[in-house]
C-alpha cells in the first residue's frame, strides 16, 4: 500500500493557508549532488525538491542549510552497502563535487550553513546534532518558533531533523512536496511517525507569504544591531 503525495485529507494543517513572517525560518536539508539523480546516495527524484524550495525561500526570514560532509574514511561508509544506517556506499566526501549543494538551488546570501557529519567515526543525521553549533539555542536566542523542514531523504537526515527540532520546543512543519525519500514504502511510514511525533504535514502551496520580513541585523556604519 503506498499514500498519495496530494492526500491532503491527512494533512495536519488541514489544507489550511499558513502565513509565514520574519521569524520562521527554512531548514533545506542535505540538497547536494550525491543525494540527487546521477550522485552516489541518490535519492530518487531528489531534485523534484529544488524548485519548490526555491518558490517557497523568499517567504521566510531565516534559512538553515546543512550539509552531510564526510571524510573519505567515514565510518558509515561501505564497499558492500546495505542502504540502511551505518552502511553506505561514500558519499558527501568532503570537497568533492558530490558534496557541492546542488547548482540550481536557491540559497540566501544571510544563509546560515551548518557542516554535519565531519567526525569519521560520528554518523549525524541533523544539524541539530553538530558540537561547535547550538543550533536550537541560536534559534531560540532570535525568538524563532516555527521551523519549515525540506530536503532529503525522507527516512534519514530529514527525519532526524524533525525529531530534534521537536525536542528543541519547536513547532515544526515538515513541507511534504518538498521532501523525498530513499524508499517511498519507508517515506510513507517515516512521514506518518513524525506527524504522530507532533509534526504537522504542509503542502508548498499552503504556505503565504506575509511580506513580513527581519529587521536589519546592521546599521548603516556596519555595526550589528539587536534584531529582536
Ligand atoms: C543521509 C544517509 C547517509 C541523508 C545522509 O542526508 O538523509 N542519508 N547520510
Ligand atoms: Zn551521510
Amino acid at each position: 500500500m503506498s499514500v498519495a503525495r496530494d492526500d491532503r485529507s491527512s494533512s495536519g494543517a488541514g489544507g489550511q493557508t499558513i502565513l509565514t513572517g520574519a521569524r520562521d525560518t527554512l531548514i533545506v536539508v542535505d540538497v547536494q549532488n550525491d543525494f540527487c539523480p546521477g550522485g552516489s546516495l541518490a535519492v530518487p527524484d531528489g531534485d523534484a525538491v529544488i524548485p519548490v524550495i526555491n518558490r517557497i525561500v523568499p517567504f521566510f526570514g531565516r534559512w538553515i542549510y546543512t550539509r552531510d560532509w564526510h571524510p573519505a574514511d567515514h565510518s558509515s561508509f561501505s564497499d558492500h552497502p546495505e542502504y540502511r544506517d551505518g552502511s553506505w556506499p561514500p558519499h558527501c566526501v568532503q570537497g568533492t563535487p558530490g558534496s557541492d549543494w546542488c547548482r540550481a538551488l536557491d540559497m540566501p546570501m544571510n544563509a546560515i550553513l551548518v557542516t554535519k557529519g565531519d567526525d569519521p567515526v560520528q554518523e549525524a543525521h541533523s544539524g541539530f546534532q553538530v558540537e561547535r553549533l547550538d543550533l536550537a539555542a541560536f534559534l531560540h536566542g532570535h525568538n524563532v518558533e516555527r521551523v519549515f523542514i525540506t530536503g532529503l531523504a525522507t527516512e534519514y537526515c530529514v527525519r532526524q531533523t524533525v525529531l530534534d527540532a521537536l525536542a528543541a520546543g519547536f513547532t515544526v512543519y515538515l513541507v511534504e512536496d518538498a521532501v523525498r525519500g530513499i524508499s517511498p514504502e519507508e517515506s510513507a511510514r517515516t512521514l506518518a511517525e513524525l506527524e504522530r511525533a507532533g509534526a504537522i504535514r504542509v503542502w508548498s502551496t499552503q504556505l503565504v507569504d506575509s511580506g513580513e520580513r527581519p529587521a536589519p541585523a546592521y546599521d548603516e556604519h556596519g555595526n550589528p544591531v539587536d534584531d529582536d
